[in-house]
């Protein structure tokens, strides 16, 4: 294929990157590390992994970051970081980065490396040749909640405005669908209603399918810090750290939680601990709500649950008794085959029982990636930016003007989810892949499928940090990404905070900056003139302001990014209105937490908030005589991230966790299947098998058995079953056995 008359700019690059490339100002978001680093100075940023969006001081010397350090000014953090945030430049520092584009040699099967003249001849000329034989939907992309919100926004324009494509999906997805679906049906739109202040504020916080402990352990420091000696309720199948640290532990059966919840709501009925007042002025649909839960009796919620009465009738009473409610969900709600209902069953609690808008209150879904509150608004998976849709002509034509782009530029078409796309591999309606930010190859459920499929595809592209991924490791052409540290941008924390994170290294070789690979490509493919005003990440973060403006997360009203770094970030809304009063400069402190909808009004048509329930079902598969045990996968330690491609590189970390896989199972069971504590055995699914060492302890009861998620081949195990509304697949369900291993 001809290059791209386009780019000329490529044309005459055409060898590796050189350092003075890289030290252009400006030149594809990269730029020289900011001249206010000063030698031997400190700059503050937010950490990379978790959505709980710490403050870090950045240590420099010589204008480079060679230390990390909590930040104690930062609003979220107050000087604490976990393990993983004090570790989170051994993951960009580790020597065995990809620094080079690698292209699969077609003869040898072997990866080489290329010039990135080469590699985006190869990218574009496939798959635009995928596009020519088979339709130009029959490429897709998969991305993810970890590169920055510009990125993000810059690859969904890219993608379905530059390239023509139309399916493309995260792994949000696999994580926040169902909070965002929840959200959007139960109040209008998908606006987490909290402040971290809550935390401490609440009288009464009820957990449910989430072990802050582990997975969010600077929030759960946040509950730490409350005066008010709150109750503090977790349910969840197993006694995790959480659990154990409660003041009661509901420890239901897996996938029990719809019918709980609403035995709970008829509970509260029963007792006269609801709020009409509130519920006649600010929501809809309570009359057929408190008829459908009548049926959900005590006795059938804790026989369905597999819970003591005493236990139904103490969460009962506590609930009843706060006067600060607050209901906080994760991955065992979200994660499941009935999980928008589930989540918004938390949401109908704190409706009537006017939990919503004060201090302390609300209905609060936690978020996990760094930046999946990003994604969720401005990722073009599940619609245009700011939670506009692609079937309304009124939000085409908003996005149109703000972009300067002709009407027929935008989408107007949502395309396939993350399960779709992989279907439609299988089917042959997907050809070209390109993943970016996320192991597919590890962390999608039942990921040998999805490695089979891998190979009928024409073309795989992987961007990211490391050229060994599982999923890397069959891709066609793997493009070199910069990592957290490496450039500039912003993510949006759980409580809907937007920070900073900075360039304070440099990436090694010739890795660019994800952003700067997006506009390679835009060049490449012939659509760089779209993108002309969009050269840097904080000429993107303009357009976003203005893409937001209107909107329930209006944050128009942000000076820049020197206004985040000088106010501990900035949660949205926050409008131009709210600028004017507030005044130039680093926010005041009383704008520096804050909490949505003290006015009761949601952003539905009618202004209220919508009761939404349907009956619950059993899970997709359930334990039987072959595999009588239930399998539960999640988070494992707070040293650990995802699929450890990052966690994995620091040497620290490793300290904190076992090397080998593992399966924590019940003394009981451990005895009755013949297994031995600290020995090797075989877990079996009807999918697969996996080789774990047996980890003998109580928290998990008879009869389910729990796997962390970061070691591979436990989505060998899983089950593909999802949830109708948000397609989020039920991780966290499916029958598995457990056989010792003769060795
Ligand atoms: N250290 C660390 N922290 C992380 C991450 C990480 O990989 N490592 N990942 C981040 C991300 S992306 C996410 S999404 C969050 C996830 O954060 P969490 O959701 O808190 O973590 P998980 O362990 O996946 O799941 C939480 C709990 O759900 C329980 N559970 C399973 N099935 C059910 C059920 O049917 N009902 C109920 N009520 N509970 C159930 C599990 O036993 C588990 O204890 O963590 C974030 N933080
Ligand atoms: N069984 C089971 N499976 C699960 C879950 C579970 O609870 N149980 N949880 C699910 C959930 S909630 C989630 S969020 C997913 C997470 O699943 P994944 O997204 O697959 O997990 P990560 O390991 O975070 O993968 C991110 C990849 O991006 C790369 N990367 C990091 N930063 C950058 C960057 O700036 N640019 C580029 N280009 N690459 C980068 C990393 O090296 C890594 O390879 O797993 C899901 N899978
Ligand atoms: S809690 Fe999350 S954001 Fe904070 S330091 Fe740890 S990983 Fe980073
Ligand atoms: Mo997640």
């Amino acid at each position: 294929m001809p290059l791209n008359p386009d780019f000329p700019w490529l044309r005459a690059w055409n060898g590796p990157l050189t350092a003075d490339l890289v030290q252009r100002p400006g030149d594809f978001g990269l730029g020289r590390v900011p001249e206010r680093l000063q030698p031997d100075a400190t700059t503050s940023m937010v950490c990379g992994f978790c959505a709980t969006g710490c403050g870090l001081t950045v240590h420099l010397r010589e204008g480079e970051a060679v230390n990390l350090s909590a930040d104690p000014r930062y609003p979220v953090n107050l000087g604490m970081a976990c393990p993983k945030g004090w570790e989170a430049l051994a993951p960009v520092s580790a020597p065995d980065r990809a620094t080079a584009p690698l292209l699969r040699n077609r003869a040898t099967g072997a990866l080489e490396p290329v010039t990135w003249v080469r590699a985006m001849h190869e990218f574009v000329g496939r798959m635009k040749g995928v596009q020519e034989r088979h339709g130009a939907e029959s490429v897709a992309f998969l991305s993810t909640g970890q590169i920055t919100t510009e990125e993000m926004t810059l690859l969904g324009a890219l993608f379905r405005s530059g390239m023509g494509g139309r399916h493309c999906d995260s792994n949000t997805r696999q994580c926040m669908a169902t909070a965002h679906v929840a959200y959007k049906q139960s109040i209008g739109f998908d606006a987490p209603p909290y402040t971290y202040a809550d935390f401490e504020e609440s009288d009464c916080l009820v957990f449910v399918g989430s072990n802050p402990c582990i997975a969010h352990p600077i929030m759960w420091q946040r509950v730490l810090r409350n005066p008010h000696k709150p109750a503090i309720i977790v349910l969840d199948p197993r006694r995790t750290e959480t659990a154990m640290a409660a003041t009661l532990h509901v420890p239901i059966a897996p996938k029990s939680d719809l019918a709980l919840l609403y035995a709970l709501a008829n509970a509260l009925l029963a007792r006269g601990a609801v709020d009409r007042t509130y519920i006649d002025a600010h929501t809809d649909g309570f009359a057929e709500f408190e008829r459908f839960v009548a049926e959900f009796t005590p006795e059938r919620a804790c026989a369905d649950a597999g819970i003591p009465a005493e236990t139904f009738a103490s969460l009962v009473e506590a609930v009843a008794n706060a006067k600060r409610a607050s209901f906080w969900w994760t991955m065992g709600v979200n994660q499941g085959h009935e999980s928008t209902r589930t989540a918004q069953a938390l949401i109908n609690l704190a409706l009537m029982t006017g939990s919503f808008g004060r201090p302390g209150t609300g209905a609060n879904s936690i978020t996990g990636q760094c930046n999946a509150m990003g994604s969720r608004l401005f990722a073009h998976a599940t619609g245009l930016p700011c939670g506009r849709e692609f079937q309304n002509p009124a939000h085409r034509a908003d996005v149109a003007s703000v972009l300067g782009w002709p009407e027929e530029r935008i989408p107007s078409t949502p395309g396939w989810a993350y399960d779709q796309i992989i279907d439609g591999i299988e089917s042959g309606a997907i050809r070209g892949l390109w993943i970016i930010a996320t192991n597919t190859a590890h962390s999608w459920i039942h990921q040998t499928r999805f490695r089979e499929l891998a190979k009928k595809l024409e073309f795989l592209v992987v961007q990211d940090l490391y050229a060994d991924t599982d999923t890397a490791k069959l891709a066609d052409l793997i493009l070199p990404a910069a990592g957290w540290g490496e450039k500039d941008g912003t993510l949006i924390n759980s409580e809907r905070r937007i920070g900073l994170v900075k360039r304070v290294r440099r990436p090694p070789g010739e890795a660019l900056s994800d952003f700067a690979i997006f506009r390679l490509v835009a060049n490449a493919w012939g659509c760089g003139d779209l993108f002309r005003a969009w050269r840097t990440p904080e000429e993107v973060f303009r357009l976003m302001q203005r893409l937001s403006a209107g909107r329930p997360c209006d944050f128009s009203g942000i000076e820049g990014y020197r206004h985040l770094d000088q106010s501990g970030g900035i949660q949205w809304p926050y409008t131009a209105a709210d600028a004017a009063k507030a005044g130039p400069g680093p926010l005041p402190v009383e704008w520096r937490e804050r909490r949505l909808f003290a006015d009761g009004r949601f952003h539905t048509p009618t202004g209220k908030a919508r009761f939404l329930f349907d009956a619950p079902r059993p899970p997709v598969e359930m334990p039987d005589a072959d595999f009588p045990l239930v399998l539960l996968t999640g988070r494992g330690s707070s040293a650990q991230w995802h699929t450890n491609t990052r966690t994995g590189r620091s040497a620290v970390l490793r300290q904190m966790y076992p090397a080998d896989c593992y399966v924590e199972v019940n003394p009981e069971d451990v005895a009755r299947l013949g297994l031995l504590d600290g020995r090797p055995a075989r877990l079996e699914t009807r999918r697969g098998a996996l080789e774990v060492n047996v980890v003998s302890t109580p928290t998990v009861p008879s009869g389910r058995v729990f796997v962390p998620m970061h070691y591979d081949g436990v989505n060998r195990l899983t089950a593909e079953s999802f949830d109708p509304h948000s397609r989020q697949p039920s991780y966290k369900h499916c029958a598995a056995r457990l056989v010792p291993r003769k060795s």
